[in-house]
């Protein structure tokens, strides 16, 4: 039986990469797709997502717009990584694909209160403002996710300031909501996506693909690659959010450790650290868990296959 996921995203080079993997991996079921302002403006990564669906070929999944700030802090965007329109780089395809006239975060909470208790996974890859809204206002949804894979934080490193990552930085109160919940979290964190690299061989490998997704691919990674090279001096740049999706495809993909995680709201240099507690043995209850551990092969593995079952071959 495929996987019920509901993918929360700010589209984002790499939540579009994220997206497609979810679409074309046949172990997946994308049952939603929700936005949330992050990388840019709602209104620009919710545009960014309905052009991914029509690039993807991805239909009948719906797609809704969310929280357009963070719940209590100012917003910030990541216009020196992602650009103006959040999703620089490729020639955008006009965005076909509608968005459901409803919030995100009632189409998460109808979609879980729907399905059975454990059905569906929820794979946060932006700020988690959507994810505690919809904690707060239903409740029971708590019980009855699987379980929460999220890209954000980073238990050794930062990218928005030495110690905090981007996601969880701009709305650190959202992230403490959603991690505290109780519900089981697997953070995939920068710890991990800092080894999920598109190196050149990974790029050639997709051009072999040859078809409209891959190059499309190919853009992204073009104008991510320089950002991040510009921004903060990698040679290749880290593809971060398929990171969680490929964990649910195949969990052998990351190596995870069990850790209590707490969230810092008032420190003044570690605002939105997410704080890993590897002391001793993990309480038997401990819902949390971080990734630690890439199999980088399997992993760009099993993006080119999702690339290789989407689009046409051009002649
Ligand atoms: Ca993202």
């Amino acid at each position: 039986m495929p996987r019920k996921i509901i993918l929360d995203c700010d589209p984002g080079h790499d939540d579009a990469i994220a997206l497609l993997l979810a679409h074309g991996n046949p172990e997946i079921d994308l049952v939603a797709v929700t936005t949330v302002a992050g990388n840019q403006t709602l209104e620009k990564v919710t545009r960014n997502a309905q052009s991914v669906a029509t690039v993807i070929g991805m239909r009948g999944v719906p797609i809704a717009a969310g929280a357009d700030r963070p719940l209590v802090r100012s917003q910030e965007v990541a216009e020196d990584i992602h650009g103006e329109s959040g999703m620089e780089g490729p020639r955008m395809r006009e965005a076909t694909t509608p968005v459901a006239p409803m919030h995100a975060v009632q189409l998460i909470i109808d979609t879980v209160m729907s399905h059975d208790p454990g059905e569906i996974t929820l794979v946060p890859t932006g700020a988690l403002t959507n994810i505690a809204l919809a904690a707060r206002l239903e409740p029971r949804i708590i019980e009855r996710v699987r379980e929460v894979v999220l890209m954000g934080g980073g238990y050794h490193t930062g990218n928005w300031s030495a110690v905090a990552e981007f996601n969880i930085k701009i709305d650190p109160e959202a992230a403490h909501i959603v991690f505290g919940a109780g519900w089981p979290v697997t953070m995939v964190g920068l710890d991990l996506t800092h080894q999920a690299l598109a190196t050149p061989e990974v790029a050639e490998k997709i051009r072999a693909v040859g078809t409209e997704p891959a190059e499309f691919v190919l853009d992204l990674f073009d104008y991510f690659g320089k950002a991040y090279k510009e921004n903060q001096d990698f040679d290749s740049p880290p593809v971060h959010d398929p990171c969680a999706v490929a964990y649910v495809i195949d969990p052998a993909v990351l190596t995870t450790r069990k850790a209590p995680v707490t969230i810092e709201l008032t420190g003044t240099e570690t605002l939105g650290m997410t704080v890993a507690d590897f002391r001793g043995k993990p309480p038997a209850d401990c819902p949390t868990q971080v990734a630690v551990q890439l199999d980088f092969d399997r992993f760009w593995g099993l993006v080119t296959d999702a690339l290789e079952r989407i689009g046409e071959v051009k002649s």
